[in-house]
């Protein structure tokens, strides 16, 4: 596989879309082939997905069918989208992945780690990010940020499901992202999030010079 798989990870409000973003045009104006791209989303029946998941539907989903179905959307990115990209020699900008599984479904759900991991290797086919930025802050101030944003947004449009949840499902999910990242503190760069945008901008970019070289 030619290319570079980097994936964006953090809570809610962590600020990772606004800095995916900035990292696909500092790339692009390196000259360098970017794809980004998101999960649960990416792909139509991922978008589908997505929707089931994350707006209020006035339906039940367990953490179990939870699980499967963010896995369900996966299986479909990783084959037609994010595979084929890093054949094709391209950089790939992720907003979540397994990671969020992990955090999301096993610490932040109580699901038990193992079969919740063995279903994400399953759905990834394997794949794991070769670099994995953790935005980091309290879970407070990035649940503030999250709702200010979805209070600017119509009523079914809001995206909120998750951030409905109680503060100690949060809180569990930011422990859960801080254990991977002591378990592979090679594969994740935490960075400091509760910084504005523009320092964590530049940390950003400079955790991205050191891991491509440059
Ligand atoms: N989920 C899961 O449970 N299991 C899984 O396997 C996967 C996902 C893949 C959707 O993810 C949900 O699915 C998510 C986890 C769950 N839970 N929720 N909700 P998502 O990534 O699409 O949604 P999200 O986590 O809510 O991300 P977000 O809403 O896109 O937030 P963000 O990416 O962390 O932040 P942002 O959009 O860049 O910024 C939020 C607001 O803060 C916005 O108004 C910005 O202008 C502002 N902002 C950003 N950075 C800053 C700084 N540095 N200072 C001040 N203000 C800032």
């Amino acid at each position: 596989m030619a290319g570079w798989f980097i994936t964006f990870e953090g809570v809610e409000g962590s600020g990772k879309t606004t800095q995916i973003r900035l990292a696909g045009e500092f790339l692009r104006e390196r000259g360098l082939p970017v794809v980004v791209t998101q999960e649960p989303g990416g792909t139509p029946l991922g978008d589908r997905i997505r929707e089931l998941l994350l707006n209020r539907g006035g339906f039940d989903i367990s953490g179990e069918a939870e699980v499967f179905l963010f896995a369900a959307a996966r299986a479909q990115h990783t084959d037609a989208v994010i595979l084929p990209a890093l054949e094709a020699g391209k950089i790939v900008l992720c907003d979540r992945f397994s990671d969020a599984t992990i955090a999301y479904q096993a610490y932040g759900r109580g699901l038990p780690q193992e079969p919740v991991r063995e279903i994400c290797r399953f759905a990834s086919r394997g794949l794991v990010p070769h670099l994995t930025i953790l935005f980091d802050l309290p879970v407070e101030a990035g649940l503030e940020r999250a709702f200010r944003r979805i209070a600017g947004r119509e009523s079914n449009l809001r995206e909120d499901r998750f951030e409905r949840e109680h503060l100690d499902f949060h809180r569990r999910i930011r422990e859960g992202y801080l254990a991977i990242a002591r378990q592979e503190p090679g594969r994740l760069k935490v960075v400091d999030a509760s910084a504005g945008i523009e320092p964590t901008r530049r940390e950003v970019q400079s955790v991205l010079s050191a891991f491509l070289g440059g």
